[in-house]
């Protein structure tokens, strides 16, 4: 279903572009209606144009806040061509059929970005470019719009194949952009004004972002599923460079996630280097190292079996020998700020193996907010962006705590943030040597993570258990002293956990009774 194109309006605030487009399109004989200073951008490149207020007879007034907002221009877009009654109305009133909208709109998000004052932003509202817009979309059985400078191309090609004409095909993929544009606007602009109301959670919640990646498949292959990035704050893996292997998948892009999130904690200026392993999104070994490659194996060490095909997060530069170390085993994705030279060569020789680089860590204590989605709605609450300062930590057992096992549970504490409830990550010198996750009852999530403590020092040749002399956290507290007892058991020596059970008591005594130290932290980091 081709259509002619006989008319243009053009009004235009990003002008690039334009005088290609001007040109092309007096080369097909399309009279050019224009506002200001497209107009007057285009006059100066030699393109003959009508100034819309010339068309209209009605002048650009109120600092041009009224200057295409006409029915001469409405109802020529608006028209049906093929309804009798439409075309007679256009007739009678000397309307004349616009057949292509070229819009792009007041620079309202980049106005916001820069810090603009408030009545700036008010005055970068577009009112009248989303009406054409919107408008032209409508019509999109004979009007073509365009609201992206990148489409001129391929607007100008199908004219050129078709002698003046356009697809249909085509008219409605630019319909469907141009909502998308208008819809994305009225969002920033209702975001906007809910922050100046200082309102975190608006009426009506509207997602932007940038679609970056269609997927294969979701997370099973009967599921749709693509990547949307956010547009202001692009983070991680949103703001990654992949340098070898095939495209991300979603379970890919939700397991990076988790993995850089979790190295992130570990500011390479505090802790040193830090490798995080992440399988199902979570972590199945996390350390500390005095060396990158070191933090890697101690990582690997804490969970062999699990390790295989998983995602390594790192909190620094890959080296070459961290490098040769990760392509002993088959490993899906590497997620790290940089990597030498000598390191992507290695890497290289891995074909499938994907290298993401992100020239730096998010910061952990960044604010935002995460969206889970439900049968009928969705959930939305900030992100999980605090840990319990050293100093708030509250000593609550007879036996006090050494340097040693103060740090490892921290670190211990800080794991369990980034594993699913119920969470029971055990320590040992800055790496995890078991970690249970996901469990519906803690004593169970107890129980697993002291039997990979165990069976990661079988794998080494150890005969005791890698649990004996180390400290566990809880990601919440112990209801009941049990699944403090098993850990007793397997051998830890400190218990680290946020306290605020009705029998804290009873849990603290058996923690005396057994000799445990343990630590409060206050404060609780489900993870669902
Ligand atoms: O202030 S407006 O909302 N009122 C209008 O009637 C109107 N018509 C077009 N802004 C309006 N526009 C916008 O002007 C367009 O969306 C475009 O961004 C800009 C182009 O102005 P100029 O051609 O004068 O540079």
């Amino acid at each position: 279903d081709l259509q002619p194109v006989k008319r243009a309006l053009i009004s235009v605030s990003d002008k690039a572009g334009l005088i290609d487009l001007g040109n092309a399109l007096i080369a097909q004989n399309i009279e050019i209606l224009s506002t200001g200073g497209s107009a007057k951008m285009l006059q100066d490149a030699g393109i003959s144009v009508t100034e819309v207020a010339d068309h209209t007879h009605f002048p650009e007034m109120m600092d041009g806040r009224v200057k295409t907002l006409h029915p001469k221009i409405h109802g020529g877009i608006l028209g049906l061509r093929d309804n009798d009654d439409h075309m007679a109305a256009m007739d009678q009133h000397d309307i004349g059929p616009i057949d292509l909208v070229v819009v792009n709109l007041y620079p309202f998000e980049e106005t916001v970005a820069k810090g603009a004052d408030f009545h700036t932003c008010i005055e970068n509202i577009d009112i009248g470019g989303p009406a054409m817009i919107r408008s032209a979309a409508k019509n999109y059985g004979f009007v073509n719009v365009v609201v992206d400078s990148e489409d001129y191309g391929p607007v100008v090609e199908e004219l050129m194949a078709h002698n003046g004409k356009t697809s249909i095909e085509l008219r409605k993929r630019l319909a469907a952009k141009a909502y998308a544009r208008t819809g994305a606007y009225d969002a920033a602009i209702s975001s906007w004004y809910a922050t100046q109301l200082g309102e975190v959670f608006p009426d009506r919640m509207v997602f932007g972002g940038t679609r970056q990646q269609i997927m294969r498949y979701g997370e099973n292959p009967h599921q749709q599923a693509a990547f949307y990035s956010n547009d202001e704050n692009r983070i991680g893996v949103a703001s990654s460079t992949q340098l070898q292997g095939k495209e991300l998948s979603y379970n890919n892009f939700n397991d990076t996630d988790a993995a850089f999130e979790l190295v992130a904690e570990f500011d390479p200026n505090v802790f040193g280097p830090a490798c995080a392993i992440i399988k199902h999104a979570n972590p199945c070994g996390v350390a500390l190292g005095s060396t990158l490659a070191e933090a890697y194996k101690s990582a690997f060490a804490c969970d062999t079996t699990s390790a295989f095909g998983g995602i390594i997060a790192l909190n620094q530069t890959l080296d070459m020998a961290t490098a040769e170390e990760i392509v002993k085993i088959f490993t899906e994705v590497i997620i790290a700020p940089d990597a030498d030279d000598d390191a992507k060569a290695v890497i290289a020789s891995k074909k499938n193996l994907r290298l993401l680089l992100t020239g730096g860590l998010p910061e952990p204590t960044t604010s935002g907010q995460l969206i889970k989605s439900l049968a009928g709605g969705y959930l939305v609450q900030d992100r999980d962006n605090q840990l319990t300062a050293q100093a708030e930590l509250q000593v609550v057992s007879q036996k006090v705590p050494t340097e040693q096992e103060l740090s490892d549970m921290k670190f211990a504490f800080t794991v369990a943030k980034h594993v699913k409830s119920n969470a029971i990550v055990y320590v040992r010198d800055g790496v995890t040597v078991g970690i249970g996750a996901g469990q519906m009852s803690r004593v169970d999530s107890s129980k697993i993570a002291a039997s990979k403590a165990l069976e990661a020092a079988q794998n080494a040749g150890d005969e005791i258990s890698w649990a004996k002399g180390s400290v566990v956290a809880s990601d919440a507290f112990f209801p009941f002293a049990d699944g403090l007892l098993a850990a007793a058991e397997a051998g830890a020596t400190a218990v680290i956990q946020p306290g605020g059970s009705m029998r804290d008591d009873d849990v603290i005594k058996a923690a005396d009774a057994a000799g445990l130290a343990m630590v409060l932290t206050g404060m609780r980091h489900f993870r669902h």
